[in-house]
């Protein structure tokens, strides 16, 4: 059983990234699943290239750092050669109308003069991603699940087409992902490419700093600790990211503390021991930039050696080569 899951390299990893992504990967992943450092994706919108280049670098650390198996992770771009060449066919295979129903092209695009070309066709990369490893199961979130119906589709298609090629992917959400909310904003998911950079907790930030943020995280006026998402955002928040953090259950934990300052201090302490590790390990292999590329050219061989027959067989029954 192989599964697929990416992080896009758009912004530093958040706290979001890890308790909702990187650590299950970690805990749940063997070495036949596939994590990608999908730098392609961060192209759909503007980027700046040695950024770029240096955010896939930590990404890739970050997630060897946490635990994640390095057999199974591996840069996008590493495969930019089988990629595009198995999107340029799957293209070929979707109609203008598929893509531009996606729910994510459209939000994305909404009230923007101008949009790149790759942001409508990104789904079908998405595709090619998926198909080209084999994968049967693809974790996502709700906003993803279009996109996996998609790569369904498009194998579905091509198989009935021209031969079974593609093995038909199921999308799975994890049942308890934790949805992390902006500090600031708590109406709002944390994301890496936040505008403000206050409520977000970045994985690599200094215990200072995280304290910091978490401190100044909004709460409301009612100064009663209760586990109330709906009622008390801010919160409800704390109370889930030191829930994830200790392994106990939100409500229980709001029994626990006294007030929004004994709150802060205790979620602020398990934020810093939780990600100690995970930075700590960052820090030495981005120190260490051999280890690193040979990670990371072990990663990609790996991916690549995996696909090399399902992308031939691709290219020959759809009449190329
Ligand atoms: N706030 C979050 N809480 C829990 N899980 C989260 N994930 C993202 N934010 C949270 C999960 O992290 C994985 C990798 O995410 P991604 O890079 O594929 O894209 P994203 O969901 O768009 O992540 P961000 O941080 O919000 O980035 P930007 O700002 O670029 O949009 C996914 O499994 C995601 O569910």
């Amino acid at each position: 059983m192989i599964r697929l899951s990416a992080i896009t390299p758009s912004g530093h990893v958040q706290l979001g990234n890890y308790l909702g992504a990187v650590r299950r990967w970690a805990a749940e992943g063997t070495d036949e699943d596939v994590y990608f450092i999908s730098d392609l994706h961060a192209m759909t919108s503007s980027h700046n290239a040695s950024r770029l280049r240096s955010l896939t670098r930590e990404q890739l650390a970050v997630l060897i750092a946490a635990g994640v198996d390095p057999r199974s992770v591996a840069v996008q771009s590493d495969l930019v050669r089988e990629l595009g060449a198995l999107t340029w066919v799957l293209e070929c295979t979707c109609t203008y109308g598929e893509a531009a129903r996606m729910i994510q092209f459209k939000e994305k695009s909404e009230g923007r003069s101008s949009v790149r070309l790759s942001l409508l066709t990104y789904p079908v990369l998405m595709a090619a991603d998926i198909l080209l490893q084999g994968a049967n199961e693809v974790p996502v979130g709700d906003d993803q699940l279009q996109h996996v119906e998609l790569a369904r589709v498009l194998a579905r298609r091509f198989n009935g087409t021209y031969g079974e090629v593609f093995t038909v992917p199921r999308a799975v959400v994890p049942p308890t992902a934790a949805r992390v909310r902006d500090l600031a904003d708590p109406t709002r998911k944390m994301a890496k490419s936040a505008q403000d950079a206050a409520g977000t907790v970045f994985v690599l930030d200094p215990p200072d700093l995280v304290r910091r943020k978490i401190q100044r995280a909004v709460t409301d006026d009612r100064a009663e600790v209760r586990y109330a998402p709906d009622e008390q955002p801010g919160v409800a928040n704390l109370l889930e990211i030191l829930a994830a953090c200790t392994g106990k259950d939100p409500k229980e934990l709001a029994g626990t503390v006294q007030g929004y300052a004994e709150l802060k201090e205790v979620t602020a302490e398990a934020v810093i021991e939780e990600l100690r590790p995970v930075r700590e390990g960052t820090r030495r292999l981005l120190d260490d930039p051999a280890e690193l590329d040979r990670a990371r050219a072990h990663g990609a061989e790996r991916s690549r050696d995996r696909c090399a027959h399902r992308l031939d067989a691709a290219l020959r029954v759809s009449g190329l080569g």
